[in-house]
């Protein structure tokens, strides 16, 4: 049995009567912040609403347009500020995954805020203040790096700043510092893992019994993966910049789902092509509204995240409602020869396999008239690459195995592992040279 911990009982197990109501009444402050800013003035009195009484309950939300990353590009520098400059004590950016970079300013409170969900999510994991977390994870503008370090501390657990890369630092700070929780990229997980020989380690020399693995999308398997080869509990973690970082929603003891904390936002799943919400439990594109920010309050945000709800509560008691794993974003799916593709169906599949290694590629290519899907993944260290027989066969079943589930005969290259390029942040594991017309 799982003695299930919370940071915040009665806020995190609130009947959902009750955290709605909270919710309205946040909606309407954040109404009227927002009213103080140029942007959302305009467009909100273009659909005719002047205050936040207008939000008579939460259905009322729907009144309100949807924001884009591209109207928060175009609102830069101030657009979107609803306090006076010298109240912001700090900006982050998003890593520019799909452009130009967006920028996220917050004021002391907002930080302060910030930090107790991440609090929340890393107690509700089963970390206390005898931790020693160690975080693999880029510092900077990118808000995985400071958004996770605060709320740690507020935990209390020793925190260790390393950032990412460097895999011989690491297991040696892991080994002096005795480091029992870390949080990287589910990449980076991998990567580091495959070096733990080469630098001179075994498992037994450190104390390591969690990862906290975001960023970017993984399967599943990889998490079981991950777990396994580290021996160890692996636990999801989903923010994004314009709703401040991580701490958005995380995954409990109970490790299926992520709790979005709904006293911080109010979340909708959208069908991203009709904009209507999509029946409960069925995936479609998240949309968050950010309820407590002084500093910049975004109404509506498209994520472009594509995920749906559990209709089950979760046994850990929490009433929060839990969101599954992202599959991708909108943005990412390929269209290869007319069929749709999501590179984390692809990951599905090869990860499925324990032959396969830790790292993908993904690469599209025009060949004359069509399009040619190559799948480039390493292989596990048990496979010799100078065998060809099995070789042979492992490449086919992969084909195989990629061609029913997603419709397309790929071809499948292995690689020796370490082969294949690993990046610090998020990984890039798309490929499309086809050109854009
Ligand atoms: P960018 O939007 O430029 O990538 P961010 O640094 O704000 O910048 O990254 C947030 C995005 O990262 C999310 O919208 C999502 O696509 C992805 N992401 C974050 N955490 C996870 C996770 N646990 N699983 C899948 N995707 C994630
Ligand atoms: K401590
Ligand atoms: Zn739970």
């Amino acid at each position: 049995m799982v003695q299930y911990q919370y940071w915040d009982k009665e806020t995190e197990t609130l009947p959902r009567e009750e955290l709605e109501k909270f919710q309205l009444k946040l909606l309407r402050e954040s109404v009227n912040r927002a009213l103080r800013t140029p942007f959302y003035k305009k467009r909100l009195f273009q659909v005719g609403i002047t205050s936040g009484d207008d939000m008579k309950s939460l259905q009322d939300l729907q009144k309100i347009p949807f924001t884009t990353k591209q109207d928060l590009r175009d609102a830069f520098p101030d657009g979107m500020l609803a306090v006076d400059r010298r109240e912001i004590v700090r900006l982050h950016a998003s890593s520019g995954t799909t452009g130009t970079p967006t920028t996220i300013y917050f004021t002391k409170k907002d930080l302060e805020r910030w930090a107790s969900y991440v609090a929340r999510c890393i107690y509700g994991t089963g970390c206390t203040r005898d931790d020693v977390f160690q975080n693999m994870i880029t510092y900077g503008l990118f808000t995985g790096g400071l958004g996770i370090h605060y709320g740690a501390e507020m935990v209390g657990m020793l925190v260790i700043p390393s950032g990412p890369g460097n895999t011989g630092r690491q297991f040696k700070m892991m080994k002096d510092h005795r480091t029992t929780v870390v949080h990287a990229t589910p990449s980076f997980l991998l990567h580091l893992h495959s070096k733990l020989e080469e630098e001179g380690y075994t498992l037994s020399d450190l104390a390591l019994r969690k990862a906290f693995a975001g960023a970017e999308p993984y399967s599943e398997d990889t998490r079981r993966r991950i777990e396994e080869l580290w021996n160890i509990d692996v636990y999801n973690s989903y923010g994004l910049s314009e709703m401040n970082g991580p701490g958005v929603a995380f995954e409990c003891q109970h490790k299926d789902g992520m709790h979005l904390w709904e006293d911080g936002y109010i979340a909708e799943i959208i069908n991203p092509d009709t904009f209507e919400p999509v029946a409960n439990g069925e995936t479609g594109e998240l949309v968050l509204t950010i309820l407590c920010r002084e500093a910049m309050p975004i109404l509506r945000y498209r994520t472009r995240d594509l995920t749906s709800f559990y209709t089950e509560p979760c046994p850990c008691g929490r009433t929060h409602r839990r969101i599954r794993r992202i599959t991708g974003r909108t943005d990412d799916m390929l269209i290869i020869n007319g069929v749709n593709v999501f590179p984390s169906q692809i990951e599905e599949v090869i990860m499925g396999i324990k032959e396969v290694g830790n790292n993908y590629l993904i690469q599209v290519d025009k060949d004359g008239a069509l399009d040619r899907l190559t799948v480039k993944t390493e292989v596990g260290p048990n496979i010799f690459m100078d065998d060809a027989r099995p070789l042979n066969a492992l490449k086919e079943r992969i084909r195989h195995a990629l061609q029913t589930t997603i419709s397309i005969n790929p071809k499948v290259e292995l690689h020796e592992p370490g082969a294949l390029p690993v990046s610090e942040g998020k990984a890039k594991r798309v490929i499309d040279t086809r050109p854009k017309d």
